[in-house]
C-alpha cells in the first residue's frame, strides 16, 4: 500500500504550475513513451549498457534478416526479455498514465515499448497503441501462415530456453539472479539450439514462432497504425504532447512529435538527460522535466489525477 507521505517536489514550481495550467485546460493530449518509463521498474533501455545485449547490438538482433541466420540466438534475446519483463513490476510513471487516460478521454499513449508493464498498469486498452507490439504476442515466421497468439506468458516459452540452473539451486533467488546475469555476460557462451526445440507453428506445423514485435525494416501493425492516424488527423487541435523517457530516434515513432506540433501541441519532455530531446528540439513555452519519469510524472499529473496508487488497488480500481 503506497505511503501517503507527500513526495519532495522533484519539479520546479514555475515550471510545474504553468505545465499544469495548461494540462489542466488540454482537451487532446498524446505521449510518445519509450524504454526510459521502464527504466525504474529494473529493465534496460536500449541505449542504457550502450545498447548492447552481450556482444550484439540489440538493434541488429531486432531484424528479420537477424532471425532467418540464427533463430536461436534471437530467441534467446528475446526469452531472455520476456523473462526479465515478467519478474518487473510496473512502477508510479505507469500508473500514472493509466491514471490520465481514465480521467481524460481526448489522451492516448504511444508506446514503442514491448514489455507489457503498462497494460499490467491497467492502462485503458482503447488509448494505450503498443506500436511496437509485444514481447507477449507470438507468431508465425512463414510468410503464408497467419497464425498469432497474444498474451503468451509461459517462461520459458520452451524447455530449451529456460534460463539453465541445473548446476545452481534455484530457490535460492541470489543463485537465480547470478545464473540471470550469466545470459547477459558476453563470457558465458551461449548454448546453439536446434530449430527442432525452437518453438513450433501449431498450425502450418512447418514455421518458426518469432516475438510478436516490430522488427526494423518491418511495418508497424496496420490496425494500430489507423486508430492513431484517425485520432491525429480528427480536425480538434492536439493541446499537448508528453515525449517520456525516449530518444526517439527511431521512426515513424520519433515523427509524431513534429506531426502533434503541427496540430499546435505545445511539448513536454520527461526524461533523466536534458539532452535527449527530439530531433526538433524545443520551442518556447515548450517544458523540459529532467528526472526519472517514474518521480516526475506523478508529480506533473496531479492536478488531474491526484495522487498515483500503484500496485495491485490501482487494478482493483480501474478494472
Ligand atoms: C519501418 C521492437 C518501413 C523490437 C523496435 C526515417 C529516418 C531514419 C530511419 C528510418 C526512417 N524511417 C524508418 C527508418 C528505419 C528504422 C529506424 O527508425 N531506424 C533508426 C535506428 C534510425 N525504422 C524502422 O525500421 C521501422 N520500420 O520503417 O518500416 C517499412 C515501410 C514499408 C514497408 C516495410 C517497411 C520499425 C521501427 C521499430 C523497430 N522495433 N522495438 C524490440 O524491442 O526488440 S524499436 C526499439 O528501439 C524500441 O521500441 C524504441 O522504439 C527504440 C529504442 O528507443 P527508446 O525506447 O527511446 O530507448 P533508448 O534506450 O533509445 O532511450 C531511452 C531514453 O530514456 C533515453 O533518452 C534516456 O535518457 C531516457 N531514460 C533512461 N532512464 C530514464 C529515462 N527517462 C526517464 N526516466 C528514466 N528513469
Amino acid at each position: 500500500m503506497a505511503s501517503s507521505a507527500p513526495r519532495p517536489s522533484v519539479v520546479p514550481q514555475a515550471n510545474l504550475e504553468s505545465f499544469q495550467t495548461h494540462l489542466n485546460s488540454s482537451k487532446r493530449i498524446l505521449a510518445l513513451v519509450g524504454a526510459g518509463l521502464s527504466a525504474s521498474s529494473g529493465l534496460p533501455t536500449f541505449r542504457g549498457a550502450g545498447g548492447l545485449w552481450r556482444t550484439h547490438d540489440a538493434t541488429s538482433l531486432a531484424t528479420p534478416e537477424a532471425f532467418s541466420v540464427n533463430p536461436g540466438l534471437v530467441w534467446q534475446f528475446y526469452s531472455y526479455r520476456r523473462h526479465m519483463a515478467l519478474k518487473a513490476k510496473p512502477n508510479p510513471a505507469h500508473y500514472a498514465l493509466a491514471e490520465l487516460a481514465r480521467k481524460k478521454d481526448g489522451f492516448i499513449t504511444l508506446s514503442q515499448n514491448v514489455d507489457g508493464l503498462s497494460p499490467r498498469a491497467k492502462h485503458p486498452e482503447d488509448s494505450l497503441k503498443l506500436i511496437h507490439g509485444s514481447l507477449f504476442d507470438v507468431k508465425c515466421s512463414d510468410f503464408f501462415c497467419n497464425y498469432h497468439e497474444s498474451n503468451n506468458y509461459t517462461d520459458p516459452i520452451v524447455p530449451a530456453l529456460a534460463i539453465p540452473t541445473d548446476d545452481v539451486d534455484p530457490t535460492t533467488t541470489s543463485a537465480l539472479q547470478a545464473r540471470e546475469l550469466d545470459i547477459a555476460d558476453e563470457s558465458i557462451a551461449l548454448p546453439e539450439i536446434d530449430h527442432a526445440h525452437l518453438p513450433q507453428c501449431p498450425e502450418c506445423r512447418r514455421g518458426l514462432l518469432r516475438p510478436g514485435v516490430v522488427w526494423f525494416g518491418e511495418m508497424l501493425p496496420k490496425k494500430v497504425m489507423e486508430e492513431i492516424t484517425q485520432w491525429m488527423s480528427a480536425t480538434d487541435p492536439i493541446d499537448l504532447i508528453m515525449v517520456i523517457g525516449t530518444s526517439a530516434k527511431v521512426y515513424p515513432a520519433a515523427g509524431y512529435v513534429d506531426l502533434a506540433r503541427a496540430k499546435g501541441a505545445k511539448v513536454a519532455i520527461v526524461n533523466m538527460d536534458k539532452n535527449d530531446v527530439p530531433a526538433s528540439g524545443l520551442y518556447n513555452g515548450d517544458w523540459l522535466f529532467e528526472g526519472d519519469a517514474a518521480q516526475i510524472l506523478p508529480e506533473i499529473l496531479k492536478s488531474v489525477i491526484g495522487e498515483v496508487q500503484v500496485g495491485e488497488d490501482a487494478a482493483a480500481e480501474g478494472s
